[in-house]
């Protein structure tokens, strides 16, 4: 396979990753990445050294650095959310293997991650010649994601689904060396990662990370040299909430050559209102994390809110009706399962053979995503087949994993969990108890979940009942659980 970031070689003088007042332009970034991946390298190759590596993926420029440095070497990546809890933390651990830990420096690692060596990612210059480029279809990225029961499971990403994603991305929105991308996301997920850090460093352009994601600091950096922004819906929803009475904001979002939502549905009204306020279309795309992106609105495309656009190059895509038949009909009314294929698609489970077999139909991923498609190929997201998974902020979370922490609450008896719609999040998480003894408080029960999970899988809301609504079977009804 060609290299994955040519840039590190033929753009020196351009920022390649802009993380606050700190930079690195792409000769530097290739100076000190080079040094990392050749001790990674060598300690693969020469037996003792780690496998798979876990990055500390606080929003910090040495985790880009850490992450090119392993893809460099061909050394699978694991990031790891700097806020997981210890249940999830020690899950990951332990499935992945991983055999190192990179972080930024003045990290104090948790339990679960001290046993492990631990080296810290500085940047200091060094010999940029950089390792043979690795296999194609070698594992790159392992990014754990949740599925409706049982702990998250580790997605694994080959460089080829990788480079296919974000050169089909280059295609559909005509995206450039010259564009500086602007966005807060996460580093733990595809989104924030894969497409919103080693997108613009395989085009050559630019990255400018938030932090933490404000509409304030978005503004201040489109007024500057940012010209793309990429966010999850409920940063939009943010975005339309305020961009009426903020000129500055309106007038930066503007200026922008293109925004970009995804991780889940924007709404119709929330798309309308960036529009009225600043002439522009937010662009909507389409993926998960075993496919990467599916699909896009293509950016000389018709942009019409609550349609995911038509499938990128190289993508394959059918809707399959109840009985597994492809639906033929391009009738926009047709409601069948989004099934995808082409060199996008993940390579496996991480240990779950059985998972990855259930996941296709052939060579299909079944996405449980339900859709329509019109004559003009526009895909347009009607629901989910799962509605044991729910969508908030634009993270995929499981009930049966918030379910299993919560009745290891000693003042929990049982415990379902739902998602209900929510104007900022898209779907809050709603924790329903049968208390044992006193009645825990809502704080404690948050608190509890956000500590052995993540503060991002923690009930927003807890109401509690004297017993679950079950069927004959036992089984709870969650249809019969609502606000
Ligand atoms: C609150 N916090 C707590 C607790 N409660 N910490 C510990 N214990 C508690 N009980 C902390 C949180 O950690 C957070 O800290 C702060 O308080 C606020 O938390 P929260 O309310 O959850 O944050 P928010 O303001 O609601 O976040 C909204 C958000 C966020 C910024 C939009 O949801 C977000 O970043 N979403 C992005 C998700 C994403 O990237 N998904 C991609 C996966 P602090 O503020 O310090 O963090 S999907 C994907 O990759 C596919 C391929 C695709 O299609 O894109
Ligand atoms: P994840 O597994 O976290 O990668 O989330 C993937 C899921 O996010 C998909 O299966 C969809 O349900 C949802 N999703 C991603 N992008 C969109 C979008 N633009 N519109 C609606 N749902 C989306």
């Amino acid at each position: 396979m060609s290299a994955l970031f040519p840039a590190l070689s033929s753009t020196p003088a351009r920022t390649a990753l802009r993380f606050g007042d700190r930079a690195l332009d792409y000769a530097e970034l290739a100076a000190i990445a080079a040094p990392l991946a050749r001790r990674l390298a060598e300690s693969r190759s020469s037996g003792g050294g780690p496998v798979r590596v876990a990055v500390w993926a606080t929003a910090s420029i040495e985790t880009g650095v850490a992450v090119v440095a392993a893809l460099l070497a061909g050394v699978p990546v694991v990031p790891v959310n700097p806020k997981a809890g210890e249940r999830e933390l020690a899950h990951i651990v332990s499935d992945s293997a991983v055999s190192l830990v990179l972080s930024e420096p003045g990290i104090d690692l948790p339990p679960q991650l001290r046993a492990l060596p631990h080296a810290e990612v500085e940047l200091a210059p060094g010999d940029a010649t950089l390792p043979p480029e690795p296999d194609a279809e070698a594992p790159a990225i392992i990014v754990y994601t949740s599925g409706t029961t049982g702990p998250p499971k580790g997605v694994v990403l080959p460089r080829r689904a990788i480079a296919h994603t974000l050169d089909a991305l280059e295609d559909a929105w005509q995206w450039t060396e010259d564009d500086v991308l602007v966005h807060g996301l996460p580093l733990f997920h595809v989104h924030g990662l894969i497409l919103g850090v080693l997108g613009p460093l395989r085009r050559g352009g630019t990255v400018i990370h938030l932090g933490r994601f404000s509409t304030d600091a978005l503004a201040d950096e489109l007024a500057g040299t940012g010209t793309m922004v990429f966010g999850v819906p409920t940063m939009y929803h943010r975005i339309a909430e305020e961009v009426d009475g903020n000129p500055k904001l309106a007038k930066a979002l503007s200026g922008a050559r293109l925004l970009v939502s995804g991780s889940a549905a924007l709404p119709v009204r929330d798309h309308q209102r960036i529009t009225a306020a600043t002439g522009r279309h937010v662009v909507e795309r389409y993926g998960m994390t075993e496919t990467l992106m599916n699909t896009s609105v293509r950016f000389d495309g018709e942009a019409g809110p609550g349609t995911v656009g038509v499938p990128l190059p190289g993508v394959d895509l059918r809707l399959v009706d109840e009985a597994g038949n492809p639906i033929e009909a391009w009738d926009g009314v047709s409601v069948g399962e989004i099934q995808v294929r082409g060199p996008n698609l993940f390579t496996e489970y991480l240990n779950r053979p059985d998972a990855t077999a259930a996941a296709f139909d052939g060579d299909w991923f079944r996405t449980g995503d339900m859709a329509t498609r019109d004559a003009a190929g526009y895909v347009r997201i009607v629901g989910r087949k799962a509605t044991d998974l729910i969508k908030s902020g634009g993270y995929k979370i499981g009930a049966g994993e918030i379910e299993n922490a919560l009745v290891e609450h000693p003042a929990v008896r049982e415990a379902a969990v739902t998602g209900e719609p929510d104007a900022d999040l898209g779907e809050r998480i709603v924790a329903w108890i049968v208390a044992e003894g006193e009645r825990p408080t809502e704080q404690e029960l948050a608190d509890h979940v956000a500590k052995l999970l993540a503060p991002h899988k923690r009930p927003r809301v807890v109401r509690f009942l004297d017993a679950l609504p079950r069927n004959d079977m036992g089984k709870v009804l969650k249809r019969a659980l609502r606000g």
